[in-house]
Parts: structure tokens; sequence; C-alpha cells
């Protein structure tokens, strides 16, 4: 009898260490998913929209940077153009307590109260590519993207390089200037940039300017229609000024349909700024005089920023991204088939 109760006993305990076991086993899985989840950094990214493809490389490199994989969950707002759907996407991050909110602006000014409301809710703000213009800069922690009038004014020095080199630097210059969205950082420097060149030489001027949103179909329409009201025949523009590239292509379809010359054999010049893929193999062809690059590829540097503020380490309150830029003189193909966006 004795012998058997001890028997009993033993195994008593051996199935209570058992189904203690697979009790631990059983409580440690799903709860070390959501341990996981709970350490991902939250980041709300409010972007502009999707106009350009430009932009679009600027959002996959966001979305790439911050995945799961690399620790965050990202909340991905496209404003659709419209800054006040960016106000809404942001006061949304406030609510749902983001970590962090990064901002694409799509115009500089009109942030003050958004701004101060993220500060409010002690949120920190990275602003990414376009500039804001605020009363007060600690408003936004941060801001990193291009030096847009470095852009417009390096573009113009190879404009007057290359009139020398063609000996047609004393005859009258003819612009037809195509602009992005207005009030963007981008748009407001490379017109600055123009403005400033033309203002110094007494043969250029500025015949026409466009608004053409960023945007290849604005771009287009527009082109299309002034050279209409201006009748093909008395089309005199030596130089077209496109503030990206796909409105540059909405120019090259309407100078094409009115067999307008241009490029690298002669016709109009013209030149744009982004340098993405598509622009640069017309560069190569000879159909685009100059592309000057905007790197959209800002994820990664994003991600440094913040990884930083994570470990309480001091970050620039402004970066710059080295740029360059490419005519089709001196394009390689190397260069195009390098190219990621
Ligand atoms: O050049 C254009 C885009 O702000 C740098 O916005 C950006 C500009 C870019 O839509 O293609």
């Amino acid at each position: 009898m004795k012998r058997h109760k001890t028997y009993i006993g033993v195994r008593l305990i051996a199935a209570l260490m058992l189904l203690a076991l697979f009790l631990v086993a059983c409580n440690t899985e799903p709860k070390k998913v959501e341990e996981d989840k709970d350490d991902l950094i939250v980041v709300g990214f409010s972007q502009v929209g999707s106009e350009s493809s430009w932009r679009v490389a600027n959002s996959e490199s966001m979305k790439a940077a911050f995945s799961e994989s690399n620790g965050y969950e990202l909340i991905f707002e496209d404003a659709k153009q419209k800054q006040d759907e960016q106000y809404k996407a942001i006061r949304t991050f406030i609510q749902q307590k983001v970590d962090y909110i990064v901002l694409a602006p799509i115009t500089e000014t009109g942030w003050d109260d958004v701004l101060q409301e993220a500060k409010d809710a002690g949120i920190p703000v990275i602003i990414v590519d376009r500039q804001v213009a605020v009363a007060d800069d600690s408003l936004y922690t941060a801001w990193v993207g291009s030096n847009f009038l470095a852009e417009g004014e390096q573009a113009m020095d190879w404009l007057e390089k290359e009139l020398w080199a063609l000996r047609r630097n004393e005859e009258q210059i003819n612009i037809l200037h195509i602009q992005g969205t207005l009030g963007a950082t981008s748009q407001l420097m490379r017109t600055k940039g123009l403005e400033i060149e033309v203002a110094t030489h007494d043969n250029w001027s500025i015949v026409k300017t466009l608004e053409g949103e960023y945007t290849e179909a604005k771009a287009y329409e527009l082109t299309k229609e002034y050279i209409e009201e201006i009748g093909p025949e008395n089309f005199d523009v030596d130089v077209i000024y496109s503030e990206n590239d796909n409105m540059t292509f909405g120019v090259m379809r309407a100078l094409d349909e009115y067999e307008i010359a241009y490029g690298r054999d002669g016709g109009v010049i013209l030149i744009s700024f982004d340098a993405v893929h598509s622009a640069l193999e017309e560069c190569l062809e000879g159909k685009i005089n100059l592309c000057v690059e905007c790197n959209p590829l800002h994820g990664p540097r994003v991600a440094e920023l913040i990884e930083a503020l994570e470990l309480d380490k001091h970050i620039p309150k402004w970066s710059y991204v080295e740029e360059a830029y490419f005519a089709t003189d001196t394009l390689t193909p190397t260069i195009v088939n390098n190219r990621q966006y």
C-alpha cells in the first residue's frame, strides 16, 4: 500500500510539472510577439502625394527604411497634394500617440498651429524634403533635404558655360519657366536661382512663367496652350527651365506635337530637375540637355536621425544632401544604369 502511494505521488508530481511546463510554453509564445510589437518605434509620416517619379521613389525609400524588420511601425498617410489632409494626418498621429511625426510639407507656410499641437503632446517632428517657415523653430526637431537654391544656381552656371561654348553668349536668350507647386521650398528656391542669374545677364529674359504643379499632365496642357496662344511659328524660346522631370516630359510631348526641336542636336535647350532614371535616359539620348540631381532617398537619413534621438544623441537641425548634375555630352550609360530612382 505504502509503495503504491509513493508511486502515485511521483506520477502526480511529474504530471503537474509537465502541465506547468506546457502552460509556460503556451504563455510565452503569444506574449513574445506582443512584446516585440511594443518594442517597435511608431512613426507617422505625412507625405505630400504622388505627383512625380521623385515623390514615388521618396515614398518607397521611407517605407523600406521604416519597416518592421528595422524595428518600426510606419503609419503612412498620402495627403494627395492637400495641406488640409496633412493637418488631419498630423492630428490623428497625435491622437494615436506615435513616437515620431515625419512631415514632408506641401508648402512652407501654415504649420505653426499643428506643429505647436505636436510639441505640446511631446512628439518630436522631423521635416523632410521641403521646409516649413514657422515663427518658432523649436516646433520641429530637425530637417533633412536638398539645397534647392544651389540646384537652381548650378543649372544657370551650366547654362552660362554652355552658351559660351555654343558662342551664343552675346545673343538674346528667351527662357520659358515651368514652375512646380507654388510655395514649396523646391519651387521657391529653384525659381530664385533662375531669377538671380537672369538679373545678372542683360541678354537673358524670362518670356513666360507657367504653373506646372510638378505634374506631367499640367505642364503638357499649359505648354500646349502657350504654343497655341502665340502660334507655333512665333515660338521664340531658347531655353526651357522646368522645375522637375515629370513636367519636362509634359513639355517634350507638347513640343513634339508642334514639331519644335529640342535637345543636344539643336533647338530649345531643356533644363530639368530631379534626374530620375527615365530623365537620365532622355539626357543620354540627347533630348534633355541638363538634369540637375535631387536625391529622394531620404528614408535611411530620417531613420538615422530617429535612431540618434533614441540614444539621446545630439542631431543637426538642418542636414543638406550632396548632389550633382548631368549634362547630355558628359553623361555615361553606367551612371544611368546605376541610378536607383
Ligand atoms: O523635385 C518634385 C516633387 O520637393 C524636391 O517635389 C521635391 C520636388 C521634386 O514633386 O519632383
